[in-house]
């Protein structure tokens, strides 16, 4: 079968997918189910089934099997193996076979004569590899150093093996600059650090037995729609869940009931509530006097400043709702919260993690089957990150001076040059010296970073910038060398979740299309051209199979806590770790005190106060807030971009509400600005209630052929914590923006 008569088949079968059964399913937040798509298909072909994985920054980190008939990838569907995953997949996952067979995909590797003009032309791999190495040398030869090459690998592709190579061919050439940081997660991971000692979570499955539940600025009916089920779950066996989210979402519209509280005010409203609570005499006093430290100060603190009154005024929730919610919530055992990303992107975001952390704590919901504060883990993640975790620079390079770290009289310690990637123009701005090489995999900065306009200044600024992806991204466009890599189904890969406890390997299953390479291939051939043109250049392995440095990332702590003896028991299923589904169970904590600490000696000394007292956001630079969550219908700036994605996602739109619509002009339909002084959006405007009066609602998203780009009404705020845990980078502030619209 010629394959775009392939193509136009699948399209029709995941349409109708979508449009049958499976999509009322989806479209308001639930699970497809496999049978739906699985039927004719499977039987058709006589496929073969192969062990994959998601390889995108999704908490669900779907264990997949792709079935391959006469090398042609057919479709995919969930692996029922994994009571996580549980047979199905989301839409983004059911598209993956035209993903890998989308005629948009970067087939050769090409070259653009002139930066942003879209004029590129194939050129071989000999010919990009070159003039990667040429470049990288005369730097060295002009610089001194290499501090000048710049590399930014975020999280385009969490395989294991994908997060060990590129950092490792880095570290091979010599001291670099790394965009480091992440845009992710880093103030809530450092209010769990402070409280907790450590970010880990109970088993996302023991959702199921909570008796209560709050979601809290997360969206799982679009951003972890598996995790939904062990939420209904818990509903059938009585739980209440409550949604809080200033958007009413797909997820709120599923909960027995949503609060919006006023964009940014979450700590006043977790710490009225933890007022109410103490008031009751419900506060779980037998709990705090045994594991934690600090809660006569916390008492103090909300007995003096925090009232249910004030929470009110600054949330916009009412003072009874407030009341009542506290006592529902401390009365209903076991109680938990799911604390999203979304919400601790701000300002004031770790201290509100920080406040939400303590609600859960003070009522003795810590370590508790069907409770406990839910943030993510990272304890199924100890892999080699082979060769990565090998490698050392080249003798004799020259690299960093951390003045911090020098001792005087001491032989000179050098290091890589780590910039926060949420400023990435700020500090490209002041990097001395400048960076005039950067290589970008498995990132998007131009899709995904804020502050857009002012690092497309800086990229254009740039001796070369060479992109490794599968498509002509909006970063890509920038360009001066693409290389084109290896969808998951042509390499082999490995994968954990930073949300279930789930590992599943990823086969290889069909050979890599038109002269795609994996990151691993690409990296060995950057080695082995450096050292023919300067022998010794590079101390990265040369010869290493993607399956062999897969092999290698696997080590007795991942074989003990997963019960397998070698990677190729996961050849039979993906397996769970052998883990206590609750976390802390055994009340000792990581921190400096071995308890709960809701007074952080840590804390203070990263410049917090030691408490999580409230600190309001900060002031509206505009007219109206402006947030830019995750979308249903991509992951970041990856599925979008597809035709097939394209029929249930058509355009782009801002979603403003029927008041200020109508205040500012505005109807369903119109072509609209949004605009600040960092930039501005031309978009189609939709009116709906769903969105408070105060606030603009883009879904930040990359379409094919679209100038749209939510990052260019963003700035570079920081939220105020992430510096402990992300080597003194902040997270972003990318949920606290501000810009006004009017009709275009
Ligand atoms: N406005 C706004 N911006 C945000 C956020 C937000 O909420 N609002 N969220 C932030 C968050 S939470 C995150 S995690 C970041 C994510 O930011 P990124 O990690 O940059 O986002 P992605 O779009 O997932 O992936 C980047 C690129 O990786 C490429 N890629 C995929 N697989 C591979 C591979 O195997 N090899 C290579 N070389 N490339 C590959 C994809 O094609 C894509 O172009 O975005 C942040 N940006
Ligand atoms: N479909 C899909 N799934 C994804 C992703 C994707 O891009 N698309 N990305 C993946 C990644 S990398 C991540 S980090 C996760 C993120 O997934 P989530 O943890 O769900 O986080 P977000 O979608 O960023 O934001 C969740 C909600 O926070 C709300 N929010 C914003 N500001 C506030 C606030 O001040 N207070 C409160 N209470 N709520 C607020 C937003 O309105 C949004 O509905 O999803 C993962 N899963
Ligand atoms: S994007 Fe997330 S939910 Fe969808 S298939 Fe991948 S891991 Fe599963
Ligand atoms: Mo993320």
């Amino acid at each position: 079968m010629n394959s775009s008569l392939l193509n136009e088949m699948s399209r029709r079968s995941f349409v109708k997918l979508l449009t049958a059964g499976g999509a009322a399913a989806m479209l308001h937040g639930g699970l497809l189910t496999p049978k739906a798509f699985a039927g004719p298909a499977k039987t058709a072909g006589g496929c073969k089934a192969f062990h994959s994985a998601c390889q995108r920054n999704c908490y669900d980190t779907c264990a997949m099997l792709s079935y391959v008939d006469d090398g042609v990838l057919k479709y995919v569907e969930g692996d029922k193996q994994s009571t996580f995953t549980n047979g199905g997949l989301c839409v983004k996952g059911y598209s993956y076979p035209r993903r890998v067979y989308s005629p948009d995909r970067i087939k050769y590797p090409m070259k653009q004569i002139g930066r942003g003009t879209g004029n590129w032309k194939r050129i071989s791999w000999e010919e990009a590899i070159d003039s990667i190495c040429d470049k990288i040398l005369s730097i060295k030869k002009e610089d001194g150093h290499l501090l000048g090459l710049a590399l930014d690998k975020n999280s385009g592709s969490e395989g294991i093996t994908n997060c060990a190579v590129i950092q490792g061919l880095f570290t091979g050439l010599g001291y670099t600059t790394r965009f480091e940081g992440s845009n992710c997660w880093p103030a809530g991971y450092d209010a769990q650090y402070f409280d907790f000692g450590d970010m880990v979570c109970n088993d996302p499955e023991d959702l199921a037995n909570a008796g209560y539940i709050i979601l809290w600025g997360v969206n799982p009916a679009w951003t972890s729609i598996h995790t939904m089920k062990f939420i209904y779950a818990a509903k059938e066996r009585g739980a209440k869940v409550v949604c809080i989210d200033p958007v009413l979402t797909q997820t709120a519209a599923k909960c027995d009931e949503y609060l919006a509280p006023k964009m940014g005010t979450d700590g006043a409203l977790a710490l009225g509530m933890a007022r109410h609570i103490l008031d009751l005499g419900l506060a779980d006093r037998g709990w705090v006097a045994d594991n934690a430290l600090g809660f006569p100060e916390f008492e103090q603190y909300l007995r003096e400043k925090v009232t249910v009154q004030w929470a009110a005024e600054e949330t916009g929730i009412p003072p009874e709702t407030i009341a009542r919610i506290a006592e529902e919530f401390a009365k209903a055992k076991p109680a938990t919260i799911w604390i999203g990303y979304g919400l601790q992107r701000h300002t004031n975001g770790g201290r509100a993690v920080r406040s939400i952390d303590a609600l859960v704590a003070m009522t003795g919901n810590v370590g508790k089957k069907g409770g406990g504060a839910r943030y993510g883990q990272e304890f199924t993640w100890d892999f080699e990150y082979w060769p990565k975790s090998k490698m050392s620079p080249p003798a004799g390079s020259i690299g960093f001076v951390n003045p911090a770290k020098q001792k005087p009289g001491e032989p000179t310690v050098y290091s890589n040059r780590s910039l926060n990637r949420n400023q990435a123009a700020r500090e490209m701005q002041k990097a001395d010296p400048k960076i005039r090489m950067l290589w970008v995999s498995c990132s998007n900065p131009m899709s995904q970073y804020p502050n857009r306009n002012e690092m497309e200044k800086m990229y254009r600024g740039l001796d070369m910038l060479v992109v490794v992806d599968q498509f002509f991204t909006q970063t890509a466009e920038l360009a001066d060398i693409v290389l084109p890599t290896t969808t998951q189904f042509e390499e082999w890969q490995v994968n954990v979740s930073y949300w279930h406890y789930w590992l599943a390997i990823n086969e290889q299953c069909i050979e890599p299309l038109f002269e795609a390479k994996p990151n691993t291939v690409i990296s060995a051939l950057v080695s082995k051209r450096m050292n023919e043109l300067a022998p010794g250049s590079c101390t990265y392995q040369q010869d290493l199979t993607p399956k062999e440095c897969m092999i290698r990332n696997f080590n007795e702590t991942i074989h003990k806590l997963n019960g397998i003896s070698s990677w190729e028991d996961l050849l039979e299923g993906p397996v769970k770790a052998k883990r206590n589904p609750v976390s802390w169970a055994g009340g000792k904590f990581k921190t400096p005190s071995g308890k709960y600490e809701f007074l952080s000696a840590k804390a203070a000394e990263y410049g917090h106060p030691a408490l999580p007292e409230y600190h309001s956001r900060r002031p509206n630079h505009d007219k109206f807030v402006v947030l830019t969550p995750h979308t249903k219908f991509g992951l970041h700036s990856q599925f979008i971009n597809l035709d097939w994605m394209r029929d249930f996602n058509h355009e782009p739109c801002v979603y403003i509400n029927p008041n200020s619509a109508r205040n500012e002009n505005i109807v369903s339909g119109d072509m609209v600005r949004v605009y600040n002084k960092f930039g501005e959006v031309a978009v189609k405007a939709q009116v709906t209630d769903n969105v408070p009066e105060d606030t603009l609602l883009m879904y930040e998203a990359w379409f094919k052929n679209e100038k749209f780009n939510v990052q260019n009404v963003l700035d570079d705020a920081v939220a105020d914590m992430g510096a402990y845990q992300f080597g003194g980078h902040r997270g972003p502030a990318i949920q606290e923006q501000f810009a006004n619209v009017e009709k275009m």
